[in-house]
């Protein structure tokens, strides 16, 4: 492969070209933004890119695609020095096919990211190069390498120290997303045997200084943020007590910003902490319950939820009382689950009060413990790779489940989400929310949103189920 950057003068005063590129998944149909207008709501910045961005010097000029919100027309784009391509493993082909691409034309493509880091030796055979981990500690040296045409095959940034990181690039992305994005955290003690988190991030909490957080919140443009954080809050009481300083910090500030977070469901455990996090701008809060079973929890090594013998409901509702909206996540396809597993899901999740639901296939995502097991008993079902990998969204059934068919687990899902947004249900929870003053506005968009959804997800079905007719 011709590698461009060394037909150049190398100089360090010459501009160098860099796009960075989040590829798109054509299945994520959440993400399909000429589908559905709400879509819209649903298109998150690819803070990846963002923060490589603000890693690299400025004789770097640097473009960031972002495929989610239209595709490019690359050819008429000026030639770069470098691309730099990040992946989930569900974009995994996409990243394959744009790395070909610009290729072909001699310029050298670097990839990184969670599915690079999870699958070296396949992407290794797709790129020039592969970061694996966290990228700030290699990234300048990999500009380098790039400049003088002598990049490596591999470079592992490993866990990265995030006591002094510079601020993402929020001036460089399009103005088309409603959400701006944050990341304050590092890192999950948790585990969950389906969650890559750990196994790439650490089990460390790392924590950002709080004055760099509420600097780099200044610089966001959007009014609406996404902080990506896995855990927002921590599990820890230390952990907790530097959630309430942030919280105290950016009320301080007075950003006027309203954001929305993850966290795990002891988020609900503390008013003070709860009062903070409304101050400070928290409207709503995703929080994975993963299985209405206890068994299920087990399975999924998330005990943490069953600690406290806790009543969901009531930490659901201690939330909701100060204004914050509760999205609920749960996983279909468990070991435990049964015949009616997706009505059961539906009824716990009105049960807990939820605002919103989002429940997803089990899937043996690379890396993770769920992976090793699922691959030692022989139950990935759609494991022609890389082609598969455009399955891996959560949103189809790519594993062989304990007690259910393909048809059945897909049947199962449909009929939760058919019964948790059916139009009544819907009205429900929009009306609770008009009589405790509690974003009737926002709940209704949010859950019309994913209601709409619904057809895509119809559509998606079908074609996955010609796809599985192959033999997979
Ligand atoms: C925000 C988020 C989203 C946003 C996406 C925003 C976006 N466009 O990026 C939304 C909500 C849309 C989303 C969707 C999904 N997500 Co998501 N998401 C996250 C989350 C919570 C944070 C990502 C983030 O911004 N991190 C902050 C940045 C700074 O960290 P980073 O991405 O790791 O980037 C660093 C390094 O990886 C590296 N790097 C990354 N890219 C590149 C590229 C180059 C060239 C280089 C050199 C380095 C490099 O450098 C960066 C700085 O250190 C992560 C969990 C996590 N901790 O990362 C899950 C996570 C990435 N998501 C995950 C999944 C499974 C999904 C979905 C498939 C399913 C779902 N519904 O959740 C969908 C599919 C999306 C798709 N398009 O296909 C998994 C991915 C596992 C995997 N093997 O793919 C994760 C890890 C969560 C988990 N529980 O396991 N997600
Ligand atoms: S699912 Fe959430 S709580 Fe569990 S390991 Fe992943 S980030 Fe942590």
């Amino acid at each position: 492969m011709v590698n461009a950057a060394s037909k150049r003068d190398v100089s360090k005063t010459t501009p160098m070209r860099l796009y960075l590129i989040n590829p798109s998944n054509p299945f994520v149909s959440i993400v399909n933004v000429k589908e559905s207008r709400w879509n819209r709501y649903r298109v998150w910045k690819p803070l990846s890119l963002m923060v490589l961005a603000g890693l690299t010097p400025p004789s770097w000029d640097i473009v960031i695609v972002d495929e989610n919100l239209g595709m490019p027309d690359y050819p008429a784009m000026p030639r770069p020095d470098l691309v730099g391509i990040t992946a989930f493993t569900s974009q995994a082909n996409r990243a394959y096919e744009l790395a070909a691409q610009f290729r072909n034309m001699g310029v050298p493509v670097v990839m990184g990211g969670i599915h690079a880091t999870m699958c070296l030796d396949e992407v290794s055979e797709q790129v020039d190069a592969v970061v694996t981990g966290e990228a700030e500690g290699v990234w300048t040296e990999v500009l380098e390498d790039a400049r003088h045409g002598r990049l490596k095959r591999c470079y592992n940034g490993g866990l990265a120290k995030i006591d002094t990181l510079p601020c993402a690039r929020h001036d460089l992305t399009d103005k088309g997303y409603a959400f701006g994005a944050i990341q304050t955290t590092r890192g999950c003690p948790l585990n969950c045997s389906f969650c890559s988190v750990t196994a790439f991030n650490g089990a460390h909490y790392r924590q950002r200084p709080i004055d760099d957080v509420v600097r780099e919140f200044q610089l966001i443009r959007e009014k609406y943020v996404l902080v990506v954080d896995d855990n927002l809050v921590g599990t820890r009481s230390d952990h907790i007590a530097r959630a309430k300083d942030l919280f105290r910090a950016l009320a301080r500030a007075d950003l006027r910003k309203e954001w929305i977070c993850q966290a795990t469901i002891n988020f609900g455990d503390d008013q003070e902490l709860l009062e903070l996090a409304a101050r400070a701008g928290c409207r709503g809060v995703f929080i994975g319950f993963e299985s209405p079973a206890p068994e299920g929890l087990v399975e999924v090594g998330k005990k943490f939820n069953l600690l406290k013998s806790r009543d969901f409901r009531a930490s659901v509702r201690r939330i909701q009382q100060h204004k914050i909206l509760v999205a609920g996540s749960f996983i279909i396809g468990l070991d435990t689950d049964k015949p009616g597993i997706g009505k059961c899901i539906a009824e716990t999740a009105s049960r807990y009060g939820v605002d919103n639901l989002n429940v997803l296939f089990l899937t043996p995502l690379p890396g993770t413990r769920l992976w090793d097991r699922m691959k030692s008993e022989g139950r990935i079902a759609f494991d022609t790779f890389p082609q598969d990998w455009k399955y891996f969204t959560l949103t189809f059934p790519v594993a062989q489940y304990k007690h259910l068919s393909l048809e059945s687990v897909i049947e199962e899902m449909i009929s939760c989400d058919r019964d948790f947004y059916s139009m009544s249900h819907i009205l429900q929870r929009v009306s609770r929310n008009l009589w405790h003053r509690r974003q009737p506005l926002i709940t209704l968009v949010g859950n019309l949103s994913y209601r709409s959804n619904l057809r895509l997800n119809d559509k998606a079905y079908a074609h996955f189920k010609r796809y599985s007719g192959r033999g997979g």
